[in-house]
């Protein structure tokens, strides 16, 4: 454990004098942070934080969100756009439980978030006052750190140290619980003095012996896979990883957290790993004899069966977090250190092993070649049709008609894994999905805040209609705010993941998955004021993505696509890849 200190900007003497209320020092502790945007929505126990909102309004724009959980969202979907630290605001009690499913999955896809809630006053915590919750305890096991602030001396300082651990190592949701009394009191404020604060993170440089030893391994491997996950997203190694991949000319297997971190189209990629992976990547990692895992946490989508997932492989596994390594698989080698040092670290004494590296690129033409017949054999592939719009084709399209080039975000669902499978990524940042709460209603809201955060790029959200039933009232800030989302809803009236595994597992006994009674999407669209269209047969896919894409202002396409498509290949949950399935249906 090392001690980190934290330099921040001192309180502006006006402030000192005036003897400013908690409110006005949590604004301005968030403009020395940077904030420019606060998605959030009022209550009781933020009053004054609103209060001091309003006159900051020319320093920090506050979105009004709809519901707190799309405020949560659009505060990821801001961070994972941006690399920046997202934030959020509510009040007490339900304004804190509606944001938890957001700070939960910040949580479990590593998004540096802050979450500001509102908390009854001190003197009341612990008598069920009205709209109190147990703010702290109901998020410990899903954030990084948190907070309740009991004395507004103590603010400030948190406010720092709570952006400083969102985004620092391993990013993460931190959330700062803030009653009533503390943002309405003041102080007398002298200069922050410097914050001093253990942090077990480690930000040295990879231990060289462990670099070497590491290297030693990938040059002698016969039949190495870079299995690599969002970690590389998040500290900007993806330029590294793709030196060191073509150096060794490496096969790199990405999770769904790390699409956009190695490019999709290029020669040494897998595509995608894990349950829904290509037939390649899983084989690949299945026969593999040594796994560079980077920035990932052997999921048990990616794993399978624990016991039985790349059996002959040793692994390197290299993450920021040590809580991460050995955490599901014990590495053979291991090295705490930020992705992208590592890698630059790797590639640094591979550079000085010039015979070794020689050798190693002879042994790999034989694992490519296996490689290579793999991707042959069971290419990513579905049966087309002439009278109904294939789910898969849709993507194919979005591709197209985008260049490749849209951010892309997506709900959760087969349209997920579609996306995820179908349209090639060519840069970090691109592709922004709930990968590890898998939580549907993240889509839409994800989508707005992306969308914030670059307003540069077009920004497509793909849903199904089941999870665009969660969070459609949030369409209402992409049209107050400016914000040109377009929302591709991939509508087959059911909950189509949910369906194809009572087909698969359950003798098709569909429960409880029909969407068939559901609104005219078109018209809710017009109801917000955005454009609606809908494609229903084959011929008119393009010719609505097209429309869609183009309008300027938001656009929901409701594409009506085949009922009962499956998404394949699969990996029955529990199973490995020799119980992939790959079969298509007709
Ligand atoms: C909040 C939440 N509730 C339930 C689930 C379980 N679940 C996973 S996928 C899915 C179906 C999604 O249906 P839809 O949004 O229509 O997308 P599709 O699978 O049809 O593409 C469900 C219910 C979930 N992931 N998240």
């Amino acid at each position: 454990m090392s001690s980190q200190t934290l330099t921040v900007d001192p309180v502006p003497r006006s402030l000192v004098q005036q003897r400013p209320r908690g409110a006005e020092i949590l604004i301005q502790a968030l403009v020395h942070e940077g904030v420019e945007s606060i998605f959030g929505y009022p209550g009781g126990a933020v009053l004054h934080i609103y209060d001091e909102l309003w006159r900051a309004r020319d320093r920090i724009t506050h979105y009004l969100v709809r519901h707190e959980q799309g405020a949560v969202h659009m505060a990821e979907g801001y961070a994972r756009a941006s690399g920046r630290v997202g934030v959020a605001l509510v009040t007490s009690g339900p304004g804190a439980t509606n944001a938890l499913t957001g700070i939960a999955n910040a949580y479990m896809d590593s998004t540096p978030i802050v979450v500001i809630t509102g908390q009854v006053p001190t003197r009341l915590i612990g008598t069920d006052a009205f709209q109190e919750v147990d703010t702290v305890g109901i998020t410990r096991s899903c954030v990084k750190h948190n907070y309740l602030v009991r004395d507004v001396r103590d603010l400030a300082p948190i406010v720092h140290e709570a952006f400083y651990l969102a985004r620092r190592g391993r990013p993460g949701p931190v959330v700062i619980d803030i009653p009533k009394d503390v943002s309405a009191s003041q102080t007398s404020y002298s200069r922050l003095k410097n914050i001093t604060f253990p942090c077990i993170e480690t930000s040295l440089p990879p231990d060289p012996s462990v670099v070497q030893t590491a290297a030693t391994a990938i040059l002698k491997a016969e039949r190495p896979v870079l299995y690599v996950g969002g970690g590389i997203v998040n500290s900007g190694a993806a330029h590294a990883l793709r030196v060191l991949a073509e150096q060794l000319k490496l096969p790199v297997a990405p999770t769904l957290m790390g699409l956009g971190g190695f490019p999709s189209a290029h020669s040494l990629c897998l595509n995608m790993l894990g349950m829904h992976g290509t037939y390649a990547a899983n084989m690949a990692v299945a026969e593999s004899d040594l796994l560079i895992a980077i920035g990932v946490r052997f999921d048990d989508r990616v794993t399978g069966k624990l016991a039985t997932f790349a059996p002959n492989a040793k692994v390197i596994h290299i993450d920021i977090d040590p809580a991460n390594v050995g955490k599901n698989r014990a590495p053979d080698i291991s090295l705490i250190a930020d992705a992208r040092g590592a890698i630059e670290a790797l590639h640094a004494e591979i550079l000085m092993r010039e015979s070794e590296t020689l050798q190693s690129l002879k042994t790999r033409e034989r694992w490519w070649t296996t490689i290579r017949a793999w991707q042959r054999e069971q290419p990513l592939r579905f049966t087309g049709s002439r009278n109904q719009i294939k789910p898969q084709s849709v993507v194919r399209s979005l591709h197209r008609l985008t260049n490749g080039n849209a951010l892309i975000v997506t709900d959760v669902g087969q349209h997920q894994m579609w996306a995820a499978q179908f349209y090639p990524f060519s840069r970090a940042r691109q592709w922004i999905t709930s990968g590890g709460l898998g939580a549907m209603g993240f889509g839409i809201p994800a989508a707005i805040g992306a969308q914030l955060a670059r307003r540069d790029q077009l920004v497509v959200a793909i849903v199904g209609d089941g999870g665009f039933q969660m969070t459609n009232q949030e369409l209402i800030v992409a049209m107050q705010y400016d914000l040109p989302v377009k929302v591709l809803i991939m509508n087959n009236g059911y909950l189509g993941m949910v369906r194809q595994w009572q087909e698969m597992f359950y003798e098709r006994t569909y429960s409880e998955v029909d969407l068939s009674v559901s609104p005219d999407f078109v018209k809710l669209a017009e109801a917000y004021g955005a454009l609606g269209i809908r494609a229903t047969k084959p011929e008119e896919l393009e010719d609505v993505l097209a429309k869609g894409l183009s309008h300027h202002g938001v656009a929901v396409m409701d594409v009506v696509v085949s009922k009962e498509e499956n998404v394949f290949p699969i990996v029955p949950a529990g199973g490995n890849s020799r119980d992939m399935i790959v079969g298509i249906r007709n």
